[in-house]
């Protein structure tokens, strides 16, 4: 039974598009407005889940399948949803994540071209009665996003070819188009305005379930 009390944002995007970043921003939001909070990200957020995170994105000398990358984040998902995320929610605290459910969709959906009603069952069965209340998707073009972490060591997912973010993004966009959760946030404008951007949501999404709080 869902029981939460606190409210779960989520932020999602490509590689490079800045969530990390504007994780940082929506947390200084909520302590601006005294709002307590946990923030986390996946695939982690538990010791086990973190343990997964490493073998999704490890290089392996066989080739991955898309549906062991889908159970792999449904699995770290359980853990950190069980063990970190209801517990947080039941307890009164929001839930700032560096990414959720959308991101299976996403990249093992669009990007691998799994069977989107398949992983509709995963969700249904880990957390079907548990979904963000707000999901800020910083949008982007894939290419700049690359060159903005060109100097960073790239793992397994990100060394995938340029046509495969293409369909994550087509990804994002559409999951963005179909649920009135999702805010798309344009991510190639100056970081001091995407901040700027992320701020204004979540003041507007607290105005709205905390009137009290701004
Ligand atoms: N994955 C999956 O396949 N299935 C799943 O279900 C889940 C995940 C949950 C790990 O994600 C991988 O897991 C990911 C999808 C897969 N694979 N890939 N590829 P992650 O979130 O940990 O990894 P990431 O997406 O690669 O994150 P990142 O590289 O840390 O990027 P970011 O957090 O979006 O960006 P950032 O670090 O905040 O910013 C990057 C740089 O850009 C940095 O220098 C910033 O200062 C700069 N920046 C940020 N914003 C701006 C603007 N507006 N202008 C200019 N520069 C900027």
């Amino acid at each position: 039974m869902n029981t939460k009390q606190g409210k779960f944002i989520t932020l999602e995007g490509s590689e490079g598009v800045g969530k990390t970043t504007n994780v940082d921003s929506v947390c200084k939001t909520l302590e601006d407005l005294s709002i307590a909070y946990v923030r986390t990200r996946e695939p982690g957020g538990t010791p086990m889940a973190e343990q997964l995170r490493e073998n999704l994105l490890a290089q392996w000398t066989e080739p991955v399948n898309g549906l062991t990358e889908l159970f792999i984040a449904f699995a770290a998902r359980l853990q950190h949803v069980e063990g970190v995320i209801r517990p947080a929610l039941t307890a009164g605290k929001w839930v700032v994540c560096d990414r959720f459910t959308d991101a299976s969709y996403a990249y093992q959906g669009y990007g691998r071209g799994l069977n989107l009603e398949k992983i509709a069952v995963l969700e249904e069965w880990v957390h079907g009665d548990l979904q963000p209340d707000l999901t800020l998707y910083l949008d982007l073009d894939p290419e700049v996003a690359a060159l903005r972490i060109a100097d960073r060591d790239h793992d397994r997912m990100e060394q995938e070819q340029m046509s495969f973010f293409h369909k994550v993004r087509q990804g994002y966009l559409a999951r963005a188009a179909a649920n009135s959760r999702f805010r798309t946030v344009d991510a190639s404008l100056p970081l001091a305005d995407v901040q700027q951007t992320v701020c204004r949501q979540v003041k507007e999404f607290v105005g709205i379930h905390m009137p009290g709080a701004n």
